[in-house]
């Protein structure tokens, strides 16, 4: 999965080599990227949260029903691997206990 983005600063956990890959912004204008990596496979569908509640929202990845969280905007492997729900659920993303943590949910129609 190919990732590319903007950043208004620099953050100290960006890796030092770019690899060409998602989407991030935190400004509001065209342009060249300021910050790309890859993460997951290109069948895998994305999830955001702020999984280890610093106040930085980072990216995920859920493949059938097995979710893989990074807490950095880096490639390389997931931080937290979890399985919950089943493939076919649709995920929710939310911080349900407001202890700053986001964590998963699943809608099941
Ligand atoms: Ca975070
Ligand atoms: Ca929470």
């Amino acid at each position: 999965m190919y990732f590319t983005g903007k950043r208004e600063s620099p953050s100290s956990n960006l890796p030092t080599s770019i690899i060409p890959g998602a989407i991030q912004t935190n400004v509001f204008r065209g342009g060249n990227a300021e910050h790309q990596y890859n993460y997951g496979r290109a069948t895998d569908s994305l999830v955001v949260g702020d999984w280890n509640g610093d106040g930085n929202d980072t990216l995920g990845v859920c493949r059938g029903n097995t979710y893989h969280l990074k807490n950095t905007t880096t490639g390389g492997w997931a931080d937290i691997v979890m399985t919950y729900g089943k493939s076919t659920d649709q995920v929710v993303i939310g911080d349900w206990d407001n202890n700053g943590t986001d964590t998963l949910g699943v809608y099941r129609p």
